[in-house]
């Protein structure tokens, strides 16, 4: 499967944990903008290095309702869910469906690390060092038929081990969804690790997305279910409150939530620096704001 994106991001020296995978993703990046060259080189030099949250922070502060609402709630409570074996089922509008055992899924996906910056509509923000593969290529592998506009996610219900399930704190599945060409993009993500670990249940294990552009409610966690189809399809959030949770719900300092702004984050850990920043359009991303022409961000947030 080819490769489309490098890192631009890379990790500072003083990293917690993981610090040799990340030098590797650094000098991967570097080779890969060395070979890029030129504006592409030129702009990634600009971009401030991120440095990435502790696995501690990313898997102890969490939102994952089937779990509970606290934020430590996927942590405690995510223990006894199975994750292996775990069956994913490709349907809809594709020339190759079926439900695969997740080996068999990422068997022959190129995966790789990705330093993300990750902006819940909460207004807080961390960066995390993910591990997957880009989401465009199982599309391609499954074969999109032409006709299809959109792809729609599930994750996984089990009220035995999902508290939040039992509890009904909202409706499950939680369902997600994307625009065909969000889906493509290079920048979309299906994750199944993290600092090059499995990732936690609390994370969405074993596999989720990550759509590093928009609100963290559009990555789906511990996902079971991905459909093409010709009709944008429901997204939980969405549905819950269409006037607070758009369904692009692109990151955007000036579209602000109707009970908070969105101007400002406050980014997870850091200690005695813990601060706000200034929130970035497409959560500094703006290599997809092509996606986006001719559409009003305002109307169609
Ligand atoms: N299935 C499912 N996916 C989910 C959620 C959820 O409650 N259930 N929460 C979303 C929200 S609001 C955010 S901010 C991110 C949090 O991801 P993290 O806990 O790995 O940081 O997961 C998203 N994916
Ligand atoms: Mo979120």
């Amino acid at each position: 499967m080819a490769h489309r994106w490098t890192n631009t991001y890379t990790a500072s020296d003083v990293t917690p944990k993981g610090v040799w995978l990340n030098r590797r993703a650094v000098l991967a990046g570097m080779t890969g903008l060395a070979a890029a060259g030129g504006l592409a080189g030129q702009a990634a030099a600009q971009q401030a290095p991120l440095e990435p949250n502790t696995l501690e922070e990313i898997t102890s502060y969490n939102n994952f309702y089937e779990f509970g609402t606290g934020k430590d709630d996927p942590a405690k409570n995510s223990g006894d869910m199975v994750t292996d074996p775990w069956e994913v089922t490709i349907d809809g509008m594709v020339d190759n469906p079926g439900t695969f055992s997740l080996q068999d899924l990422i068997s022959d996906m190129t995966m790789e690390e990705r330093i993300y910056r990750f902006r819940c509509v909460e207004a807080w923000s961390m960066v995390v060092p993910w591990n997957g593969f880009e989401l465009a290529d199982l599309l391609e592998k499954a074969g999109v038929q032409s006709g299809a506009t959109h792809v729609a996610f599930e994750t996984a219900v089990m009220p035995e081990v999902m508290p939040g399930v039992r509890n009904r704190v909202i409706d499950f599945p939680y369902v997600e969804g994307l625009r065909l060409d969000e889906a493509m993009h290079p920048l979309t993500l299906m994750a199944t690790g993290i600092y090059g670990e499995p990732l936690a249940n609390q994370n969405g294990a074993p596999i989720r997305l990550v759509v590093p552009w928009k609100y963290g409610f559009k990555s789906i966690k511990s996902i079971v279910r991905i459909t093409l189809t010709d009709e944008q399809p429901k997204a939980t959030w969405n549905d819950i409150n269409a006037r607070e949770y758009g369904f692009y719900s692109n990151v955007n300092p000036e579209v602000d939530h109707p009970r908070w702004s969105q101007a400002s984050e406050r980014m997870i850990g850091g200690g005695l620096f813990a601060s706000r920043q200034d929130t970035l359009m497409f959560n500094g991303y703006p290599e997809v704001a092509s996606l986006y022409e001719g559409m009003d961000l305002s109307v169609d947030f």
